[in-house]
């Protein structure tokens, strides 16, 4: 059977049951991936249309989400500009770091048709796997959140570095962001065609950033990679993940859906982004709880959506890798069996229970 439920949400249009996923759905957290990292890095991985297909697929069948997302990650983009990436316990390593508008001057735009061909590969291999069954989401990160892991080396922080490099090099680190948009519009288009049913962009680190540093160096070059990417039925996703700061902002950008993170008060959330659909934004730490102190928070989530055409259920931020998969099952579980249609009326009362 055919569920394409998220893509109408995506649109705004009416359907029939809430669509959910989660942010980081296949990964730690699933022991059917941990005993796959048995025999492969996490790199092997993301460089074998097989194992991509195979990994992609791990959520869709044991929890039940509405969607895939191809199992890539947003780093991958560098290599081709000749950085090195690597993974370890502690996070990422990017070498060589960028510093000065000399350590820029040398990067080329690419073809990612040619050069990111392995992860078109596991789209083409995903797409069949689902036979129609589900939306495939495909990816990449914003501009500026790569330009952050260029010049940091790391996504956390306070971004010392990046917003030194940003100031004093002004126009070097706009040509960058530009050229990373180029990049990135281009791959997510080339995602689109060898399948994905729409696509997110990740502004992970644009976090950091002041109002005002968000509108010269994040913002813009946002809306580039959509306005490149931008297919006739393709709806677009954009999440920050500190998003507070920016709802007003990012309501101007040319995309369907905004994904907002657990510290947002949804209706708020609703209220500055007229028009678009909503995605989250259930914190995810709460997936440690107890079954049945946790349903009663997704319950709680729901009934402040003030509009389910326009609303996807997700998480706020990824899934952290300790969570028991039953409780990332009953997250699922919970969404769909929750009767939108008698808003207030849901299955339990969250108001009596303690
Ligand atoms: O097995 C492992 O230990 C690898 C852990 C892992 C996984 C499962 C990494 C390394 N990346 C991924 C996959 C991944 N990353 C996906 C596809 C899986 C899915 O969603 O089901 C996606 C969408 C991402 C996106 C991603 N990668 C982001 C954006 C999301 C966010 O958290 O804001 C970021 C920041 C990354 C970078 C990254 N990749 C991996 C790590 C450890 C990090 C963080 C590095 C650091 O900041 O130091």
């Amino acid at each position: 059977m055919s569920n394409f439920g998220l893509i109408d949400a995506a649109w705004g249009k009416p359907h029939d049951r809430l669509p959910a996923w989660i942010m980081r759905q296949a990964g730690r957290y699933l022991l059917e991936y941990q005993e796959i990292k048995k025999t492969h890095t996490f790199l092997d991985i993301c460089r074998s249309p097989r194992l991509i297909a195979d990994v992609t697929m791990q959520p869709v069948e044991i929890i039940g989400a509405d969607a895939a997302i191809i199992f890539s990650d947003i780093l991958l983009p560098l290599e081709p500009l000749g950085i090195k990436i690597g993974f370890d316990d502690t996070g990422a390593r990017i070498e060589p770091l960028i510093r000065s508008s000399k350590d820029v001057a040398s990067l080329r735009a690419y073809n990612p048709e040619d050069k990111l061909k392995i992860v078109l590969e596991g789209i083409t291999e995903t797409r069949k796997r689902l036979n129609g069954r589900l939306p495939l989401i495909g990816f990449c990160g914003s501009p500026f959140t790569l330009l952050h892991y260029m010049v940091e080396g790391k996504g956390s922080g306070g971004g010392t570095e990046i917003k030194r490099f940003i100031h004093n090099n002004q126009s070097a680190a706009k040509k960058t962001l530009d050229l990373l948009s180029d990049i990135l519009g281009e791959y997510l288009k080339a995602q689109i065609n060898a399948g994905a049913n729409i696509i997110q962009i990740f502004d992970s680190r644009g976090g950091i950033l002041s109002p005002e540093d968000y509108q010269q160096f994040s913002l813009p070059y946002i809306q580039k990679t959509l306005r490149k990417c931008k297919t006739p039925n393709i709806p677009r996703i954009v999440f920050n993940p500190n998003c507070s700061p920016y709802l007003e902002l990012l309501a101007g950008l040319d995309c369907e859906v905004i994904g907002i993170d657990w510290q947002t008060d949804i209706r708020h959330a609703f209220s500055k982004l007229e028009g678009k659909t909503i995605q989250g934004n259930l914190n995810p730490r709460l997936l440690l709880i107890s079954p049945a102190k946790l349903e009663l928070e997704v319950i709680r989530l729901l009934n402040d959506v003030p509009d389910y055409d326009h609303y996807i259920f997700n998480l706020g931020h990824g899934i952290q890798p300790t969570t028991p998969v039953d409780n990332a099952r009953l997250v699922i579980d919970t969404v769909h069996s929750y009767n939108f249609k008698k808003k207030g009326k849901s299955k339990i009362d969250t108001t009596t229970t303690s």
